[in-house]
């Protein structure tokens, strides 16, 4: 019983990607050529002060990264795969963007994480999420590590 518990607890410990805000690509694709790649996906023929809706992001991030028969909800270790696969970031970065992404801190992408998502790159507050602002945002977590939730202060 005790292996059994030890072994759970090692499986867990490398089971978990943990969370690096450090970008590292497996491709050495710099930082902004991934967000310039995440932002074309999103905002795709659209242009940068042009909005992105509440179903935007619910489609860019819950649809799309769905891979299970549970195509409303996306949970971490969904998201993580797919944004390795596609983007190539390393499991640890795609982790924190996750949490960034996850508003609602329940672990899983849902609809009901695209308002805060929009709030979070609405950086002028008027608002309104454009596409440029969205892009913002992206360099903004990809160059500085940002605490979950920090935008909720003055934000400049
Ligand atoms: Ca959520
Ligand atoms: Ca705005």
């Amino acid at each position: 019983m005790k292996l059994l518990v030890f072994l759970l607890a090692i499986a867990v410990v490398y089971g978990q990607n943990e969370k690096t805000c450090i970008h590292s690509n497996h491709d050495q694709i710099v930082a902004d050529k991934v967000v310039q790649k995440v932002y074309q996906d999103m905002h795709k023929g659209r242009g940068p002060d042009e909005p992105i809706s509440e179903t935007d992001i619910a489609f860019e991030f819950v649809a799309k990264f769905n891979t299970d028969f549970n195509f409303l909800e996306v949970t971490r270790h969904e998201f993580i795969s797919r944004w390795e696969h596609v983007y190539r970031d390393v499991p640890g970065f795609a982790a924190y963007i996750f949490e960034h992404l996850d508003v609602t801190a329940d672990g899983k992408l849902t609809v009901d994480d695209a308002a805060g998502v929009i709030t979070a790159i609405d950086s002028n507050k008027d608002g309104v999420a454009t596409g440029r602002e969205f892009e913002l945002w992206m360099l903004d977590l990809y160059h500085n590590c940002r605490e979950v939730g920090w935008y909720h202060g003055d934000k400049n």
